[in-house]
């Protein structure tokens, strides 16, 4: 694909967003990937070489975040993290296994949808700004009941894991235990006062948040530029206002 690297990731470049679950693998994996859209246009990459890719030709995708590897182009978080994960040794081996995490993975592409939708309720191509009534409904309604529920599901996945609490599925750590820290770092930045509050029902998806940015890749990459700080443009915003 690329002389410099097997993986070309395409994803907005000014937000962590949902290409930071694909980001965190590679990163985790310690596999070199090149993250296009954050290059110079003058060199070929940038924003323009990714939108190209989905304006047509065969097998366009409709949203980043894709992938680029092996002769493919492949969009769908979560379906992007079930190919590359075996050959970046962050799934267990068996098909079991891969399919539990799989689903986990569908679970959280979920949840993402209902965060996004706390400050864009009415629709996506409006502004905040424009939505911000329905959004406070929207957002006391997940914090009051989905995020609860989702992180109450998740709490238990982990208590319930034959191998231990300290992953998600088998023994060492998968794409699903970098999206849970992703998922606990994105609330804490959202819904501070809300996460705080759940807190005390969710011991294991904290203790794996710590582990998970104390791995050293992941702690490196936490450290470099390359991890494009929590803004409001992306998918986990702090909106006082929301954080009910
Ligand atoms: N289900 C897809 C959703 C992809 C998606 O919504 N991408 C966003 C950025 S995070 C986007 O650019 N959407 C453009 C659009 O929906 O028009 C996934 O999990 O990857």
């Amino acid at each position: 694909v690329s002389k410099e690297a097997p993986y070309l990731l395409y994803y907005w470049p000014g937000i962590q967003g949902r290409g930071e679950f694909v980001r965190l693998a590679f990163e985790a994996a310690g596999t070199a990937y090149v993250d296009v859209a954050r290059r110079s246009a003058s060199s070929g990459m940038g924003l323009p070489a990714m939108m190209k890719l989905m304006q047509g030709g065969v097998r366009a995708p409709l949203a980043p975040p894709f992938v680029a590897a092996h002769g493919e182009l492949v969009a769908q978080t979560a379906h992007i993290l079930q190919w590359l994960a075996p050959e970046l040794g962050l799934v267990p081996k068996d098909a079991k296994s891969r399919r539990w995490a799989h689903q986990l993975q569908l679970t959280v592409t979920d949840l993402l949808l209902e965060v996004h939708d706390t400050h864009h309720p009415l629709a996506t191509h409006l502004y905040y700004e424009d939505q911000k009534a329905a959004a406070r409904k929207r957002a006391a309604a997940f914090v009051a009941q989905r995020m609860p529920k989702f992180l109450g599901y998740f709490e238990r996945v982990l208590a319930a894991n034959p191998a231990g609490p300290a992953h998600a599925v088998g023994r060492s750590l998968s794409y699903v235990d970098l999206s849970l820290f992703q998922v606990i770092a994105g609330l804490r930045y959202a819904f501070p006062r809300a996460l705080a509050r759940l807190a005390p029902a969710i011991p294991h998806l904290l203790t794996l948040n710590e582990r998970v940015g104390r791995v050293p890749n992941v702690a490196r990459y936490l450290k470099s530029k390359r991890r494009i700080p929590f803004n409001e443009n992306g998918i986990f915003r702090h909106y006082p206002e929301l954080d009910h």
